[in-house]
């Protein structure tokens, strides 16, 4: 907290903790997925045996002795090639759904400016494809047509357009330019309110710039706009900053935002870092690709355990966790998505109940066996680490409301013995009880055990 508080003109707009329906439904999430898709597809980080060693999406940046000639033009024309003949938003919504989804991030527009809906606003936009379909809109009505709610991505940053420009305007002509820009933002950002109105949230990105940073006054008065005629959108804390170019948190340290958006590609390390905000955290499967990426050899991809204990972690201290996808220029998930997709919905079909609607265990102490998760009075525990005797200890204060009265495992239903350990340390604070675990238990992913616990009498 800051040690006084300041006068600021520009501060959060959402001081108060958001409680409507939205905003609960945002709460209960637990798994959502990203899509990151657009012309990066087509070289998928190669070109003409090029390789590009930075993230797939940011390609046209591509930079150094192995770029292709003349690559941002070629890159810019990309889309005279776009044609997805293989994309079918019901396949994806279908395969999020089965992965245990609960909402979808998508790309509508990203760094390089072009938008996949076509906008009134710029040529450059899918409907000047060979495919020329809105793509936005399918993949608007595919996902809820599943009951996934949609959140649109949306990147302020433009890289080729005429009127963006990355430092501050400083002279009229510079301010007249960017002034066009901002209208243009404007108009797209109510055009997609306007045109899927199914949608829950807005995912600003790109926002870093000195010309975006510097416009706070402009972006102030659009964030208002947009809450007044939109109040049960949700926004992350990505969109402004405030006059002091503080941005996700204003200078007097308010969330700017309906939730902390700052965890990407990592997780707050406990529960007690974020305040009792709301978060959530989006992860790529490669270690830093959003875009396709061809070429998974040598590099480190996560496993279906890996990414069930990022998800386990976020949920364990509230937050929402978001899978990346990245598919290719025909319209289909790279073959490793695909596996994971389905590896993870095996796992969610079984264990659900642990990530959704849940809440950080908080009258528990972390525990080294995995994490915990709770819903009213039942607790999950996801055991990532398995004890070498199956006895798992659970450590419980005496000052606690609840403790443990019956266990049972999610994979099978099987009921495991649960009883008082009394092991007598002196002046001990905690109880603790243990759980034996059947020893023919046979798994190579985490478990749940889902604990009933019972009021202190
Ligand atoms: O630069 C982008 C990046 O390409 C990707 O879209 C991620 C997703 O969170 N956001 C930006 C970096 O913060």
């Amino acid at each position: 907290k800051p040690e006084k508080i300041i006068d600021l003109k520009y501060g959060s707009l959402v001081k108060a903790y958001r409680s409507d329906a939205a905003m609960e439904a945002f709460r209960s999430y637990g798994l959502g997925q990203f899509i990151h898709w657009g012309l990066y597809a087509i070289p998928g980080n190669e070109w003409e045996g090029h390789i590009y060693t930075g993230a797939s999406e940011w390609i046209r940046s591509w930079g150094g002795p192995s770029k292709p000639e003349g690559w941002a033009t070629i890159y810019d024309n990309l889309y005279k090639k776009f044609d997805p003949t293989d994309f079918d938003a019901k396949r994806w919504a279908k395969q999020a759904k089965k992965m245990g989804a609960k909402y979808v991030i998508f790309t509508t527009k990203h760094h390089d400016g072009f938008a996949l809906w076509p906008t009134k606003f710029s040529d450059y936009n899918v409907s000047k494809t060979p495919y020329k379909k809105d793509i936005v809109k399918e993949i608007v009505d595919a996902y809820t047509a599943e009951g996934i709610d949609v959140f649109l991505y949306f990147s302020v940053m433009e890289w080729n357009n005429a009127n963006y420009m990355g430092s501050k305007p400083k002279t009229d002509d510079e301010r007249q330019k960017f002034g066009r820009f901002l209208e243009y933002t404007r108009n797209q950002i109510f055009e997609l309110l306007n045109n899927y109105p199914q949608v829950r949230g807005l995912w600003f990105d790109g926002t870093w710039d000195e010309s975006w940073v510097s416009s706070y006054d402009y972006t102030y008065n659009l964030e208002k706009e947009i809450r007044d005629k939109y109040p049960r959108l949700i926004m992350g804390s990505r969109f402004r900053n405030d006059e002091f170019g503080k941005r996700h948190f204003d200078s007097n340290e308010q969330l700017m935002g309906d939730y902390e958006q700052v965890w990407e590609r990592k997780l707050p390390k406990h529960v007690g870092w974020l305040g009792g905000n709301d978060w959530e955290s989006v992860m790529t499967i490669t270690p830093g690709d959003w875009g396709y990426t061809k070429n998974w050899n040598n590099m480190y991809i996560k496993t279906s355990n890996d990414i069930i204990g990022l998800m386990m972690k976020s949920v364990s201290m509230n937050g929402n966790f978001v899978l990346n996808f990245g598919p290719d220029a025909l319209g289909n998930m790279h073959p490793g998505e695909d596996k994971i997709a389905r590896e993870l919905g095996e796992w969610m079909e079984v264990n659900r109940e642990a990530v959704y609607g849940v809440r950080n265990a908080s009258e528990f102490p972390d525990t080294d066996y995995g994490y915990y998760t709770q819903k009213g009075n039942t607790l999950y525990l996801t055991v990532f680490n398995r004890p070498i005797d199956d006895l798992i200890r659970l450590v419980v204060s005496k000052d606690a409301k609840t403790v443990p009265a019956t266990a049972k495992l999610l994979i099978d239903g099987r009921i495991l013995d649960i009883r008082r350990a009394d092991i007598g340390f002196d002046g001990d604070k905690d109880n603790y009880f243990d759980i034996k675990l059947p020893e023919n238990l046979k798994t190579n992913r985490p478990f749940v055990v889902k604990i009933n616990l019972d009021a202190v009498k």
